[in-house]
């Protein structure tokens, strides 16, 4: 059974919805009592004490210190200092009641020189009693390696576009494996490993900010999806038998929906060369053919002795393939996707070989941030396809939310992005049978949103950047948030019979 939910929402942002009433059906079953529900948030994003205690500096470090590329000018060298409010945070996930709490490790911290010569006591010690503060209070962790912020050293010596990263990489894993390992039942490798190197090293978008598009992007991801393949086989023939946890790895991608019939070939298009990229090597052998082709093709157009793309081994594609135990999967929102019939031959770019344009709607309600409108219905598609696509795994959103630019007033908009879209969850969960056990909340705080500093603002709880204290007040979405996680229902009264499920 399902309800007409009408909700009926004043101020967003600049901008006043107050005459404008939306329709939306909302699930009103309830989730499982074992869903896992929580909130993320990552290492150079909360944590400041950018060089405390000896911590070494990372490109993101490197970047906002030396470039004006920030939009605000920031940097994250003080952040939500969680370094030092670790224990105030977990309160909060406490009062949340979240089951888990998915944060990330500092490569830097731990390893200073990012290599496995000297590990650093102090920065060990953050995360013993983080992790420690978190299973007191029956919060599991979920721990990300690696979100985007590569030791300086490693960079210096060559980054993700040389080979020894992937040893690099395998060193470091190894190391938190056997720190944290008893306690750690769930591993992430990579948080969106696109952005580490399309934005990295292609498009120039983030840190460290190399322009080499249409090559560096490929060569990155190549060394990237090895030490990827190698951290889950590290864990799984040296310390799955005695620590019992599941290693995955994180992949992002909004919802690509064809604007018209006759871009359906472009929408899926679109979805290889963003998730596929990544996910069919490790799902499913290899890259997608799709992109094999077209980007060997238009290699040879523009003259290159080889395709761009780099190509694996037999050996290689083996060795990748079923480096999973579940899938993290990090979705905000959709664009519409048509063909783009002439992408330019000359200057190779990735956005070149994927051949579309994309766009969003002026009538979905958008967020702070420009790529982020509210589309739930994305979410269901997206679920969907990648049951299909990617064989039934098991899936955890391990990052969806909602930014405002400081001035949420009652919420009402960010309390709307999650009803909905956990509906659409929960109707992909129940109608399409996709395999889903968990839900995480970007983020428990607002922190520093990378490129746009402090300007966007993803947190169930707002911080007081000016205070020396960073106090942290709740947002009214808590009260949202908090209530489902305790009802397991979306909606003021659910159906009861569904619990067991
Ligand atoms: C995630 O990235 C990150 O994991 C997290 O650290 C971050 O704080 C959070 O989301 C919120 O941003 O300029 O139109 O080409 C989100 C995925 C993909 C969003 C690239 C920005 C660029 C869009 N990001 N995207 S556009």
């Amino acid at each position: 059974m399902r309800v007409l939910f009408v909700l009926v929402f004043s101020c967003l942002l600049a901008t006043c919805f107050a005459d404008d009433l939306d329709d939306y059906e909302i699930n009103n079953n309830t989730f499982s009592e074992d869903f896992l529900f929580g909130t993320a948030t990552s290492a150079y994003q909360v944590e400041g004490a950018w060089d405390e205690d000896g911590k070494g500096e990372n490109i993101w470090d490197r970047l906002t210190h030396t470039t004006e590329l920030i939009k605000d000018k920031s940097t994250g060298d003080i952040a939500c200092d969680s370094y030092h409010k670790y224990k105030e945070d977990v309160a909060l996930l406490k009062d949340l009641g979240v089951s888990h709490y998915r944060f990330s490790l500092s490569w830097s911290r731990i390893l200073p020189t990012g290599f496995a010569n000297k590990v650093n006591t102090a920065g060990v010690t953050y995360y013993k009693n983080l992790i420690k503060e978190l299973k007191d209070n029956d919060i599991e962790p979920f721990v990300t390696i690696f979100h985007w912020d590569t030791p300086q050293p490693i960079h210096d010596a060559g980054g993700w576009t040389s080979e020894f990263v992937v040893d690099w990489f395998a060193d470091y894993a190894r190391v938190v494996f056997e720190l944290f390992g008893e306690d750690v039942k769930y591993w992430l490798t990579f948080n969106e490993p696109k952005q580490t190197c399309h934005e990295g090293y292609g498009s120039a978008k983030k840190a460290p900010a190399i322009s080499s598009p249409g090559v560096g992007e490929y060569l990155c991801t190549h060394n990237l999806l090895k030490a990827h393949a190698r951290a889950w086989h590290i864990y799984d023939e040296e310390f799955r038998s005695t620590q019992n946890g599941k290693i995955s790895i994180v992949i992002d991608t909004p919802w690509y929906e064809p604007a018209t019939e006759d871009d359906e070939d472009a929408a899926e298009r679109k979805r290889q060369f963003v998730f596929g990229w990544y996910a069919n090597p490790i799902f499913n052998g290899d890259y997608p053919e799709i992109m094999k082709t077209r980007i060997a093709e238009r290699s040879e157009l523009e003259g290159f002795g080889e395709s761009r793309l780099p190509a694996f081994t037999k050996d290689e594609i083996d060795y990748i393939k079923g480096t999973y135990d579940y899938l993290g999967l990090n979705s905000y929102s959709s664009y519409m996707v048509k063909t783009d019939p002439e992408p330019d031959i000359g200057s190779p770019s990735w956005d070149d070989d994927t051949g579309i344009y994309e766009y969003q709607l002026d009538d979905w309600i958008p967020a702070a941030s420009d790529w982020v409108r509210v589309t739930p219905w994305g979410m269901r598609k997206l679920l969907a396809w990648v049951k299909k696509t990617y064989n039934n795994p098991a899936i955890i959103i391990t990052e969806n939310g909602f930014s405002d630019d400081g001035t949420y007033g009652d919420d009402a908009t960010r309390i709307l992005y999650y009803q909905t879209y956990l509906s659409n969850v929960l109707d992909a969960i129940i109608e399409d049978e996709v395999n889903v056990f968990g839900y995480t909340v970007w983020s428990l705080l607002d922190n520093m949103e990378w490129m746009v500093g402090y300007t966007e603002k993803f947190g169930l709880y707002q911080v007081d950047f000016s205070s020396k204290n960073r106090t942290r007040t709740a947002k009214p979405s808590v009260d949202y948030y908090k209530k489902v996680i305790q009802t397991r229902c979306l909606v003021d009264t659910c159906e009861t019979d569904t619990k067991k499920r």
